[in-house]
């Protein structure tokens, strides 16, 4: 919890500004990160200096590009703890990376096949399977999420029944966006491991949030987005396993990605350039790089610590105002840095548009988990999401503008 609370924020140019006249407080992290100043100068350094397209040309630019964009690749691969930086494939986000795997296994999966998700997946873990379910014939399932506010986390008991050799892809997030759930990542990669299932994480509510270890974990595939750890927009990377990359068809195909080409045939280049067709967003891939420097240097355990003592007082504070509802996990060890809560009579696009007026950006909304939403019989829920440039002052802040947003709909 000993972050340099004033330097940090000092890092991050856009947090020093008024919005309608109040001080920013910045409560939407789990949508989109801020950037501090050092991944900003990580883009304009490559465009004023380096730009050039990367493994194609042999002149001085194309090669310090090469060598940046390459270097970010290493990069991340030590950022996640990865074998080998080949295992690291340049996407555009965490939706694009599962994209990736669901379309891939889609051409292996068959009718009776089993594809393994859970009811708090956002869209982006979802939608892709079912797509996949659709185009093979596989059978789409659910681990059930416990509790009437799904306090109670993933039915884990209900493993024992869903988790059969038919399973052959378990994909789950690991950090839920709604909830703040956290999923005991380890545990469930083990567990399909063991009946032959690969899995997939959604780490977009996780990577920049705390240490992140593949290898600890036994992951087979990861997703993330590098915008929601600092990074720029437009860049994130998909994680695989050597030998699971290697056996994976590509998904697109074209420049770059091919050893020799005939009219009528191609022959592909092992992992990550077979994943990574055309020109790549070599800018934004090197400042990513610059992201992991930024968080690895602030430390990943006091960041984590950091987050989750934010929600847990935020949890706590907004508990006294009245008629709220607090979603998500009650224990403070399994509650990451954003808390979510809905009110009977005030609907969340209402909370977001008068705390915004307060200078508070929060996020209203079905959080693309529709189908939870419907379980939980919610059209919405207002998120506050904490990261490392929050303070426990902008928690006041926040309670003070909901009683006066609770007061103005006729609350007590
Ligand atoms: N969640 C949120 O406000 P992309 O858009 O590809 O960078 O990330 C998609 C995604 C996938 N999984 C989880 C768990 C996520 O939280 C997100 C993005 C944002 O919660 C935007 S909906």
């Amino acid at each position: 919890m000993s972050l340099p609370w004033k330097n940090v924020r000092a890092d991050f140019p856009i947090l020093h500004q008024q919005v309608h006249g109040k001080p920013l407080v910045y409560l939407d992290s789990a949508a989109t990160a801020q950037k501090p100043r050092t991944v900003i100068d990580a883009l304009v350094h490559y465009y004023e200096r380096d730009n050039s397209n990367v493994h194609r040309g042999l002149h001085a630019l194309s090669m310090r590009a090469t060598d940046a964009y390459e270097g970010a690749r290493t990069r991340v691969a030590k950022f996640i703890n990865a074998a080998d930086p080949a295992e690291i494939i340049f996407t555009r986000g965490t939706t694009e990376g599962i994209n990736l795997v669901a379309r891939s296994y889609a051409a292996t999966l068959k009718p009776g096949d089993v594809i393994l998700c859970t009811e708090m997946e956002h869209h982006s873990n979802l939608v892709p399977w079912q797509q996949a379910a659709k185009a093979s014939g596989a059978t789409l399932r659910y681990v059930p999420v416990l509790g009437a506010d799904a306090e109670g986390g993933l039915d884990l008991a209900a493993l024992d029944t869903l988790l059969t050799p038919h399973v052959k892809v378990f994909a789950f997030t690991h950090i839920s966006n709604t909830l703040g759930t956290i999923n005991p990542a380890a545990e469930l990669c083990r567990r399909a491991r063991a009946v032959g299932a690969v899995s997939v994480i959604d780490g977009a509510q996780s990577i920049g949030h705390g240490p992140f270890d593949v290898r600890a974990l036994g992951a087979d595939f990861v997703a993330f987005s590098g915008h929601k750890m600092c990074g720029p927009t437009g860049i994130g990377v998909l994680y695989g396993r050597r030998a699971l990359l290697d056996a994976l068809a590509p998904d697109e195909t074209g420049g770059g990605m091919v050893v020799s080409v005939t009219y009528e045939e191609a022959k592909w280049k092992p992992s990550p350039e077979r994943f990574e067709a055309g020109t790549p967003n070599i800018a934004d891939a090197i400042a990513l790089g610059a992201a992991c420097d930024y968080l690895d240097a602030l430390g990943r355990d006091q960041i984590a610590q950091h987050d989750r003592h934010l929600a847990a007082l935020a949890r706590e504070k907004l508990s006294a105002i009245p008629d709220i509802r607090i979603i998500g996990p009650r224990a403070g060890g399994e509650r990451s840095g954003l808390v979510s809560f809905a009110f009977a009579d005030v609907h969340a696009h209402d909370v977001v548009t008068f705390a915004d007026e307060d200078g508070i950006a929060l996020r209203g909304g079905h959080h693309c988990n529709q189908p939870l939403m419907r379980k939980l019989g919610l059209t919405g829920t207002t998120r506050a999401s904490f990261y490392l440039y929050n303070t426990e002052e902008e928690i006041d802040l926040l309670v003070a503008s909901l009683r006066r947003i609770v007061k103005f709909f006729g609350g007590s």
